[in-house]
């Protein structure tokens, strides 16, 4: 089940979506500049109805309230129980146990603790948060090793032979990077993102093992769902369908190399009530300076609902880098960024990181 991948919104309810017609959409788009946004109301107080008394428009909105409402129902979580990163702990007794069993490498059965629940919804895409903070892990000597298993049990963890080819890669502060948008930068912020945007494999999830964090480097985590909602309460409707449309470039990020541009990609996608974002303030821009605009206030409604993230040495981070799939239509997407930091020389910051798919 999906929608067009181009709509307008108005208070929270789609109102116009594929419309073939220009003229029809062109007058709707002028009728919806002199509506005042009404909370989930006005299409039943009747005021669309009177906008041109087209049979075909009036017919089309129908539907789409329609077959809306029943999408509603089912799939959208109500917006206050949306958190964005869960956080829990687990008991140092079974971090023990955790800990023995990471270590037999690759192992993707992790002894049953109170984490697993929370685990199984967020690799279920049937949790209330995008983000997993997992705390009191014991990483000794089992870093990697404890990324790879919580990678393995929440889906599939593989290498990107873009990057450096490994399935658990180190990240850590370099001095040839700091100035960069990579992992290894620490000079400038890295902007928010969707992980490997726009590239033939984008991970579902992403994993990352803090080893530690003497810098306290801050890491941040948003819902661009929470960004679009706000969007759409101050009625930017026109900017959150310039999003939805084809007109922007994305370039492969400079840790794969060369950088090679595509510039048919849109920011917006899927459905309606759950969208697929594909964004990243760093390698992917507007085609013109209306659409650069959107994406603007695009971002700022981004930082408005981020929450910062000071990974502790046994901490993991696991959260969900793609949107909703047909397969888990209610999960939901988080995205990331790292703000700059001063790298400690004796004992830089070091995570271990695995990108991961869902199960199939
Ligand atoms: O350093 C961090 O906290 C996150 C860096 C990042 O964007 C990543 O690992 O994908
Ligand atoms: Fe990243």
């Amino acid at each position: 089940m999906g929608f067009p991948a181009e709509s307008i919104y108005v208070s929270g309810h789609i109102v116009a979506s594929d419309i073939d017609d220009c003229q029809v959409r062109g007058e709707f788009l002028n009728a919806l500049e002199t509506i005042e946004p009404n909370e989930r109301g006005f299409i039943e107080n009747g005021r669309l109805v009177s906008l041109g008394d087209n049979p075909v428009f009036v017919d089309i909105i129908k539907q789409q309230l329609a077959h809306l409402h029943k999408m509603s129902e089912t799939y959208l979580p109500d917006a206050e129980l949306i958190k964005t990163v869960e956080k829990t702990t687990i008991d140092p007794i079974f971090a023990g146990l955790f800990r023995t069993a990471c270590l037999k490498t690759g192992q993707a059965e992790l002894p049953s603790s109170p984490i697993m629940s929370k685990l199984d919804a967020l690799a279920l895409g049937c949790s209330n948060y995008g983000a997993l903070r997992i705390s009191g892990l014991d990483v000794e000597n089992a870093g990697p090793a404890t990324a790879l298993a919580l990678a393995n049990y929440i889906g599939e963890p593989y290498a990107e032979e873009n990057e450096t080819g490994e399935v658990v890669q180190t990240i850590k502060p370099k001095q040839e990077e700091a100035g960069l948008q990579t992992n290894g930068s620490f000079d400038v912020d890295l902007e928010i993102h969707v992980e490997n945007v726009g590239q033939e494999n984008v991970p579902d999830f992403i994993v990352l093992v803090c080893e530690r964090n003497n810098e306290q480097a801050e890491t941040i985590v948003l819902s661009p769902l929470k960004a679009l909602w706000n969007m759409r309460k101050k009625g930017m409707y026109k900017e959150e369908a310039l999003l939805w449309r084809s007109n922007f470039w994305v370039r492969t990020p400079v840790s794969f190399g060369p950088q090679v541009y595509e510039s048919d990609h849109a920011v917006v996608s899927g459905y309606v009530e759950l969208p697929n974002v594909q964004a990243d303030f760093a390698d992917v821009g507007a085609n013109d300076t209306v659409t650069q605009e959107a994406y603007k206030h695009f971002g700022e409604a981004c930082m408005e609902v981020a929450e910062t993230v000071i990974l502790q040495a046994g901490d993991a981070l696991l959260f969900r880098n793609t949107g909703p799939s047909s397969d888990l239509p209610n999960a939901l997407q988080v995205m990331h960024g790292r703000r700059h930091f001063t790298p400690s020389v004796a004992e830089p910051r070091i995570l271990h990181r695995v990108y991961t798919k869902e199960k199939v």
